[in-house]
């Protein structure tokens, strides 16, 4: 069975012609602006920018703040990118989940072509990492600024984007697009931001520490963020077209995940039969995209689906309440104080433990 590989990494080639080192961890910091041209070159260098946590800047961009290979993805996307009806598109803020609700997607709209019984070994999420079946707009298809063929693609197309709603919404208004937005409770998204970044950022960046993250988040710099208007323009459109927007929390997923992946699959118009439930379908896929089933796969120990980014550090602990290891408490107050500042009064909740 052929899985489309997604991986359009020219720059890699380049430099694998022109004989320079390929550690991926060195790489990283070093071409940061490689392979920009010079007209993006300058117009980075007309954007605000700040110490960046695993690369050395991150820019001010359409109101929020990412790396500049980011924004050469971004930019691509939004030219070139044509939706089509009934394409998914799951969004999130980095760490609140990604994995886990692209295994959940992916095995649900594929439930027909790939039968998610536990004895069914051909499974593509048993040899594939999530991010290599639903691949990111700006790590993936658009990365380095190219134009991926996606017509191709079967439908639903499902696709995914860490990118806020403001700089998504002109490319998904078309009659039957779907957006997931998958949220986090802040506390532990910070956490699980900090150990991954500084798991996978290059080593010509020094360490970020947990102060200095947590200081940085605090002010809204962390990629993709702030990470308040990220949560909230989705959370305002999920009210505003609940037809359009599905908002899902972490913690629910975790709490009652057999729940919460029905209502993924009415809302993506794929509702389970009862005699799938019968049959135990929608154990079937709750069990296959868990965290202890996905962290144990070759694919996940030892692979890499994001380029220099080792799958293993997709899983950590996947646990809520995490954070309580970690923030003083008086870092857990600035946050809370934070959240109730930029969130209190607009309905959005979360759960910490
Ligand atoms: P990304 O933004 O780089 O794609 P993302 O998948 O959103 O990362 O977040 C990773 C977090 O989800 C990790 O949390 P932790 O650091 O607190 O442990 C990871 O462990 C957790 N995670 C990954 N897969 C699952 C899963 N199947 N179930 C629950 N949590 C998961």
């Amino acid at each position: 069975m052929a899985i489309p590989s997604f991986n359009v990494c020219h720059n890699l080639e380049l430099l694998k012609e022109q004989g320079k080192s390929l550690d991926p961890k060195r790489q990283e910091g070093e071409r940061e602006e490689e392979g920009l041209s010079y007209e993006f070159q300058e117009m980075l260098e007309s954007l605000p920018k700040e110490r960046g946590w695993r690369t050395r800047h991150l820019y001010l961009f359409q109101g929020f703040w990412c790396q500049s290979k980011e924004i050469q993805a971004i930019m691509s996307f939004q030219k070139h990118f044509k939706p089509l009806q009934n394409d998914v598109v799951i969004a999130t803020i980095p760490k609140s989940g990604t994995t886990w609700l692209k295994a959940l997607t992916y095995t649900l709209l594929n439930r027909h072509r790939f039968d998610p019984v536990s004895s069914n070994t051909d499974h593509p999420l048993l040899t594939s990492n999530p991010h290599d079946l639903v691949p990111f707009f700006e790590y993936k298809l658009y990365a380095n600024g190219d134009v991926p063929d996606l017509f191709g693609l079967a439908s639903p197309r499902t696709f995914a984007t860490h990118v806020p709603f403001g700089s998504l919404k002109d490319s998904i208004e078309k009659p039957g697009v779907k957006v997931v937005y998958l949220c986090r409770n802040p506390f532990d998204t910070f956490i699980s931001s900090w150990h991954y970044t500084n798991s996978i950022k290059s080593e010509s960046v020094s360490p970020v520490s947990l102060d200095e993250g947590f200081d940085m988040y605090c002010r809204g710099l962390i990629g993709f963020g702030p990470f308040w208007e990220h949560m909230l323009a989705y959370w305002k459109e999920s009210l505003k077209r609940p037809d359009k927007v599905l908002f899902l929390r972490y913690e629910d997923l975790k709490q009652d995940i057999e729940s919460n992946l029905k209502k993924l699959a009415s809302f993506l118009a794929v509702p389970f039969t009862e005699e799938e439930e019968r049959k135990g379908i929608v154990k079937a896929i709750v069990e296959l995209c868990s965290f202890e089933s996905l962290k144990k796969l070759e694919v996940n120990k030892a692979g890499q689906s994001i380029k220099n980014f080792e799958n293993r550090h997709l899983f950590r602990k996947g646990e809520v309440s995490d954070w309580i290891n970690y923030l003083s408490p008086p870092q857990a107050e600035r946050l809370s104080a934070l959240v109730d500042d930029k969130l209190g009064g607009t309905g959005l909740t979360f759960r910490y433990c």
